[in-house]
């Protein structure tokens, strides 16, 4: 039988730019340095359970060094790789209060979640790293500002989440569909498993806190209850699945079909989520992957992002399942 060839991430990278001779290749560079970080992340989180072996947070472990949180860590990997990378003129994180500068002579801005979902990693659940990448606008060799960090989200010039699960994968688009690539670790590599993901056009899965049902807008728990009503001809009740991981809800979703939803709630009424570092990464992929991603009002990649934490309600997922929800929320009866 015909062995397959196997394609790694550099390879497939690699490709990619040379289908683009003009291209400096610095983009291609991040992608190394954020996969070289994810490895040593990976090697972090598959070590999480041994917390009473390896010392908790806080403490000192046998090198002498401080433990730090899992979070913390990631956050500090991800900089240091892209850092000496040398090819990213700032990165904003939501593990930090300001725009880190690193060099001004380059042309792109990273901005980065390291460890989504890090309340999961004390019960072993699935967690992500999420990833945008942007152009500055400003010229190259004077101080990144402000708005070169507050672009729409139509801007990025790629995206990508990493998923710690049974195993470990990255999952990017750079605006020519989106590819998912599974580490083996027996040789250390990623590898081309997911080509070309395409997310079912419809499906039966929905994915809210239901815990906040009382307190998100009327329109959205009128659909939820559309969700739930049995009617034979449309797969109803469709399955709830929440894991409270985004990464891992969005992964799930994009494979299989389904909506996820973080609306806005009565204590927070733009929702809980990230402007630059969840939603707009995740609207890039699944708009590439033929999905539809919302704030309710429009596009999530449409959104005028006025400062780095911004929160924003986001409905995301299959576009049958984001255009039903619309109609729900356009509907002038659900709002009396
Ligand atoms: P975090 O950035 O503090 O980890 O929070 C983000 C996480 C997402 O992964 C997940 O979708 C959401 O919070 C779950 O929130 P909730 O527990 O309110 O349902
Ligand atoms: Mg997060």
């Amino acid at each position: 039988m015909e062995k397959k060839r196997v394609i790694t991430l550099s390879q497939f990278i690699a490709d990619e730019q040379a289908k683009f001779p003009e291209s400096s290749g610095d983009l291609s560079k991040i992608f190394r340095d954020i996969k070289l970080a994810s490895k040593i992340v990976n090697r972090d989180v598959r070590k999480a359970g041994l917390v009473d072996i390896l010392g908790a947070h806080g403490s000192i472990n046998v090198q002498g060094e401080e433990v730090k949180k899992l979070d913390v860590l990631a956050n500090n990997e991800f900089i240091a790789s892209i850092q000496a990378g040398g090819d990213c003129c700032a990165l904003i994180s939501e593990e930090e209060d300001y725009i880190r500068h690193m060099n001004p002579d380059a042309k792109y801005i990273v901005a980065i979640d390291p460890l989504d979902g890090s309340s999961n990693i004390d019960v072993n659940a699935t967690i992500g790293t999420i990833f945008s990448i942007y152009r500055r606008i400003s010229p190259k060799g004077s101080p990144v500002t402000e708005a070169d960090c507050l672009q729409k989200g139509t801007n990025q010039v790629a995206a990508g989440y990493v998923i710690y699960g049974s195993s470990t994968m990255i999952v990017y688009t750079t605006g020519q569909g989106v590819n998912g690539f599974t580490l083996d670790v027996s040789i250390g590599d990623f590898c081309l498993s997911h080509p070309n993901i395409q997310i079912p056009q419809d499906g039966k899965i929905y994915s809210v806190n239901e815990g906040n049902f009382p307190v998100i807008p009327l329109e959205v728990r009128e659909y939820i209850k559309y969700c739930k009503t049995p009617d034979a001809s449309t797969n109803r009740p469709f399955s709830a699945r929440y894991i409270g991981s985004l990464v891992a809800d969005f992964h799930r979703n994009l494979l299989k079909g389904g909506i996820f939803m973080y609306p806005s709630t009565e204590t927070a009424p733009t929702g809980k989520l990230r402007l630059m570092y969840e939603c707009n990464p995740m609207a890039f992929i699944l708009e590439q992957a033929g999905g539809k991603a919302i704030d309710g009002v429009g596009r999530i990649m449409e959104v005028e992002p006025t400062e780095l934490h911004q929160r924003v309600p986001v409905y995301m997922g299959s576009t049958k399942m984001v255009e039903k929800l619309e109609t729900y929320l356009n509907s002038s009866e659900a709002a009396q």
